[in-house]
């Protein structure tokens, strides 16, 4: 069993002066999370008070690069989340222990690293059970947390909206749900204070049953706060403006796209998931026509499931939009896997159909090869710097060329002497469904407005 030493620089030295503690401790950021899940506050025991953290991966598939890549991503994520890294092991197995995620040995080599650098949180590289995490918790004697749980948090920090906050809320109490026992058990044992203790067996049912409720509550807030989302859209629809929707890997410049786009004045910054809430501006074409463009959260591997359901109607931006323009950072260490991770997401929200227009960003630190690689790859792409505006003109042009005539709903009665409009209808539109009666043809179709208006003075 070989094992690989990945070493990531912990940025400064660590620093246990008493002041520098205090201040450390001050900082101590409580996640942001609503009056919702300050409701079950007591048990929400696991509230993530990240500092210094030693990273775990098992290195199951892939290559040796694409795990490196993959506890580099993981400790950005940490980083974002407001930890240190102080140092990441991997392990190669054929799979994770289904007892601890990582051999014994391997776990005692942990726990002595985290003794060692006086870590207070371990953070697994995947989704691990209850169980796992509460076994490798009764060795290590710190808090263990995994990725999906490392990206809730970093979305609690993030949320501003009042749905936003919602949303993350469900996803954290759909994580946690299975979770209560497995948690409090380990900890209660281990150590005590705030945030440590674990509930009596009664309690936790009734707290089960309280998140679930609150649960219930959250689903239907977001429902309706989806609303008034989804008549702005069905009022985009019928002005006719055609809905672009920037989206892609998380950091690759989206947002900064749409400021360089429309001078939108969103927020950009060098972290992971610093957009959630959509933004929507009005732009137009070089020649006029005139189009919405959003921006919106960014996506990661293996997104939570439970951030894809909760962010639903959030992402209901993306399967509703009429073109999409998927985002790259082109100076990524892996272009590719970004974009097969975003399309998979497209794929668990209904957004696989729609027309995709490839933003190969960052050029002005991009590899030229890669850049080439890229667009070899992906033939309908464009190459561009949000930050140097190179490849902007280009973008704008493409933008223009492909952004799509919306269709509009039409139910008509072609008179058989008017058969050049089915064949148009056809043609140009989606017929739905035909019924030939004694005058003429009935039809229930999509078509394009100009068309539309044609059929309207039959
Ligand atoms: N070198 C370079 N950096 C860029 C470019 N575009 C964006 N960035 C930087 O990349 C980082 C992320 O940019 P954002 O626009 O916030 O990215 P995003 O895709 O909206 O990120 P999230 O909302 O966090 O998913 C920032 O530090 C930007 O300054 C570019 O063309 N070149
Ligand atoms: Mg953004």
């Amino acid at each position: 069993m070989a094992n690989i030493e990945p070493t990531f620089s912990s940025g400064s030295a660590p620093n246990d002066g008493e002041l520098d503690l205090e201040a450390r401790q001050g900082l101590r950021r409580v996640a942001g999370l609503g009056t919702e899940l300050q409701d079950v506050s007591e048990v929400e025991y696991r509230q993530l008070r990240l500092e210094r953290v030693v990273l775990i991966g098992v290195w199951a598939e892939g290559t040796f690069e694409s795990v490196q890549r993959s506890m580099a991503e993981l400790a950005q994520l940490a980083e974002t989340a407001g930890s240190e890294v102080l140092d990441a092991l991997v392990q190669r197995r054929d799979r994770p222990d289904p007892a601890t995620y990582i051999g014994s040995g391997k776990l005692q080599e942990l726990r002595e690293i985290v003794a060692s650098t006086g870590a207070d949180t371990v953070v697994c590289n995947g989704e691990l059970s209850p169980s796992q995490l509460s076994k490798m918790e009764a060795v290590v004697k710190v808090k263990v947390i995994d990725r999906t749980w490392l990206i809730l948090d970093i979305f609690a920090q993030h949320a501003r909206s009042r749905e936003g906050k919602a949303q993350v809320s469900l996803a954290q109490m759909q994580y946690m749900l299975p979770r209560l026992r497995g948690w409090g058990d380990a900890l209660s044992r281990q150590s005590g204070g705030i945030g440590t203790r674990g509930p009596g067996e009664t309690k936790l049912e009734s707290d089960r049953q309280r998140i679930g409720k609150t649960m219930a509550k959250l689903r239907r807030e977001i429902k309706q706060m989806s609303v008034a989302r989804a008549t702005q859209r069905a009022a985009r629809k019928r002005s006719q403006l055609p809905a672009v929707v920037i989206t892609g890997y998380t950091n690759a410049g989206k947002s900064s796209l749409l400021n360089k786009l429309t001078s939108a004045g969103v927020l950009v910054e060098n972290a992971l998931f610093a957009t959630l809430d959509p933004t929507t501006r009005q732009a137009r074409t070089p020649s006029g026509r005139e189009f919405t463009i959003s921006d919106t959260v960014g996506f990661v591997r293996d997104l939570p499931h439970q951030l894809v359901e909760a962010f639903r109607s959030t992402l209901e931006e993306v399967s509703d939009s009429d073109l999409i323009v998927h985002v790259v950072d082109g100076s990524d260490a892996d272009p590719e896997g970004q974009i097969t991770a975003v399309r998979q997401v497209f794929g668990e929200i209904d957004a696989l159909g729609i027309p995709e227009l490839i933003v190969i960003n960052k050029a002005d630190a991009a590899d030229p090869l890669v850049l080439k690689r890229l667009q070899l790859r992906e033939p309908n792409s464009v190459v561009v710097s949000a930050t140097t505006g190179f490849g902007i003109d280009d973008l704008v042009n493409l933008l223009e060329k492909q952004l799509p005539f919306p269709q509009v709903d039409v139910k008509v009665m072609v008179p058989y002497e008017r058969g050049e409009l089915i064949a148009r209808m056809y043609r140009e539109g989606q017929v739905l469904s035909r019924t030939e009666t004694q005058e003429g043809t009935i039809l229930i179709a999509k078509v394009p407005i100009a068309l539309a208006n044609i059929l309207a003075d039959l």
